[in-house]
């Protein structure tokens, strides 16, 4: 039987969250149960077969949606995917907020034991990049999380990501 585990994927309106999955789903994508009615949220199923594991990642869309999704759906969650735009100061500056709704909702009994990663997105456009690495790096350091700087559209570490998420709750 494969491991079952759930990962969302948050952070501010337009940091490309739905694009990052869509680029990675072709190649493990198995099926999508769309948008719910009731809160914005998308759901996805990911297979990594050489570790054995199914991963449901539920990327949650809106800045308020997170107040609105159910409790069992957030303490359920094994690892996080914070994406902000390298493009916008302003999306980086609400990763801590966004830090601090999934620790406080989802895993503040087990603080330790969630895994997440910083994704430092759309670095393809160079010339509009307003949030250095260094910036990026350090928040991701302060915030015990893996920093991974990615593009959505040429693909720039995207599986490279996936991976490591699935690797480190794959056990
Ligand atoms: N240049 C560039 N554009 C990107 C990248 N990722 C996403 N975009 C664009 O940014 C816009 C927003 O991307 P989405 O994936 O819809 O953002 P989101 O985080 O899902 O936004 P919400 O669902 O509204 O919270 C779209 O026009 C994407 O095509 C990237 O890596 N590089
Ligand atoms: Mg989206």
């Amino acid at each position: 039987m494969p491991i079952i585990k759930r990962v969302l994927v948050v952070g501010p309106s337009g940091a490309g969250k739905s694009e990052i999955l869509y680029k990675f789903k072709p190649t493990h994508f198995t099926k999508s149960k769309g948008h719910s009615q009731l809160f914005d949220v998308q759901e996805s199923l990911l297979l990594f077969p050489e570790v054995n594991l199914r991963m449901e990642v539920v990327e949650i869309g809106g800045s308020e949606a997170i107040h609105t999704i159910p409790a069992n759906v957030l303490l359920s969650t094994d690892a996080f995917i914070l994406v902000y735009d390298v493009t916008d100061r302003n999306s980086f500056k609400e990763v801590v907020r966004w830090y601090e709704l999934v620790c406080n909702k989802a895993s503040l009994p087990f603080l330790s034991d969630i895994k997440g990663v910083l994704v430092a997105n759309k670095v393809d456009m160079a010339d509009a990049r307003q949030v250095s690495y260094r910036e990026g790096k350090l928040m991701a350091d302060i915030l015990l999380l893996r920093y991974f700087e990615t593009s959505a559209i040429t693909g720039h570490n995207i599986a490279e990501m996936f991976l490591y998420v699935a690797n480190s709750i794959a056990s």
